[in-house]
This record gives C-alpha cells, structure tokens and sequence, in this order.
C-alpha cells in the first residue's frame, strides 16, 4: 500500500489494484489547427500538464501500474457522433471537415493522434471514446475488472470536461479517483480550478486531489 498526500485527506491505495489514465493528449486539443483551436480556444495552455504526465508515466510504468491512455474521435463515416454534438461550436469548421491535421476528430486522423510526448508505449491500453467520458459506449469498465482495478490515477485534457465527466462516472461505478492537479489542464484556468475544488470538496464527493510530487514520490517509494 501507498499513501497519496491528497485533498481533502491522504489516500492510501494499492499500485497493484490502481491504473494511471491519461485523457485525450491528443494533437486535437493541443497543438493549433485541430478541434479545441476550432472552438476558439488558445491550445498552448493545455501543455502545462505534459511534464507532470510525463512523470506519472515514468513511475507508472516502473510500478508496474496498468497504463490507459484514451482518446476522443470518431468513425469516419460519423456514425457514432450525435447529431447534437455535430451542430454545436463555433466557426465554419465542425467535426468532421478538413483541417491542418488532417479530419477533425477522426480516428485515423493526424490530430486524432497522441501528441509526441507522451506517446503510449507498446502493451499499453489505448481507448477510443466517442464522447467526453471514458466509461461511455467504451470497453474500459470491462478492462478495469479483468484487471482487478479499484483506483484510478487521472491526468489529461481537459479539467472540467473529459476529466470531470470520466471521475464522474467511475465515482459512481465505486472507483476511487485522484486527479493529479498539475497533470490536467483546462483552456480556462478558472474553470481549471474550481473543477478541482469540486472534485475534493464536500469530503471528497467525487474523488481526491493530489499534485504529480505527491504521487509520484508516493509510487517511487514503492517502486524502489
Ligand atoms: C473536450 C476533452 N474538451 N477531452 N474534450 O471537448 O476534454
């Protein structure tokens, strides 16, 4: 066992029954050209939460944590986006027309890609989502059961969205959740934060908060 100095109390959990998930680094969402600069959004703020990812992933692996790493896109023929999240966004450009990366949020796509960075390794698991949970119309629940998983380390894009609605829904599945709050990243730091203070508020009603120092200097200890 580990203990996770956290909000709103210390965490201890089991690397063995845990897994690292790493939501939607992709080019998408933070490189210019892709979806979230369709929105109107300033990419560049989501690259604060690649070194603390990096990180998790470095000690993840040596702890021989199981490693998830997701990503939101569609079917090219668009046959698994709903109509209502086709419609909305800004601009001329939607989901599916031709940008710099290539078609945006499709799978197969290059924006649909991982950024470089943080590319997954050989082995590890890589989930398509098509909505911004991870639990929704997706294998994972299967996969955290085969492997006896009961907590969930959370990084990745973006706070308040992916991030959010992923804790959400593997709160209400009985999954303990950290959010590791320098490893997320939001275009709007004021959502960023008060995400945050969601997560842990109220004696933790949706899971616990910790930054990439805690938890990684809690799973080194482990993995020395
Ligand atoms: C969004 C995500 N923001 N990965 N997706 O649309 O948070």
């Amino acid at each position: 066992m580990i203990e996770i100095t956290a909000k709103p109390y210390p965490l201890r959990l089991d690397p063995a029954s845990s897994a690292l998930i790493v939501i939607d680094m992709q080019r998408d969402f933070l490189e210019p050209g892709g979806f979230g600069a369709m929105l109107g959004n300033d990419v560049s703020l989501l690259r604060s939460a690649i070194v603390p990812c990096q990180r998790l992933l470095e000690v993840a692996r040596k702890a021989g944590m199981l490693v998830i790493h997701t990503r939101e896109g569609h079917r090219p023929d668009l046959s698994d986006a709903p109509p209502a999240k086709l419609a909305r966004g800004k601009g001329p450009t939607r989901i599916g027309d031709l940008g710099p990366m290539g078609r945006i949020l499709i799978r197969g796509e290059p924006g649909h890609d991982f950024i470089p960075e943080l590319y997954p390794l050989p082995g590890e698991v890589v989930l398509d989502k098509p909505g911004k949970g991870s639990f929704c119309q997706t294998d994972l629940a299967l996969i955290l059961a085969n492997r006896g998983i009961r907590s969930l380390l959370v990084a990745g894009v973006t706070t308040e969205v992916c991030v959010h609605t992923t804790v959400r829904e593997a709160n209400d599945r009985g999954f303990e959740c950290v959010v590791v709050s320098d490893a997320v990243a939001s275009y709007f730091p004021e959502f960023h934060r008060v995400a945050l203070d969601m997560i842990s508020a109220q004696g933790g009603i949706f899971g616990w908060v910790a930054d990439s120092t805690a938890v990684c200097s809690a799973l080194t200890r482990i993995a020395a």
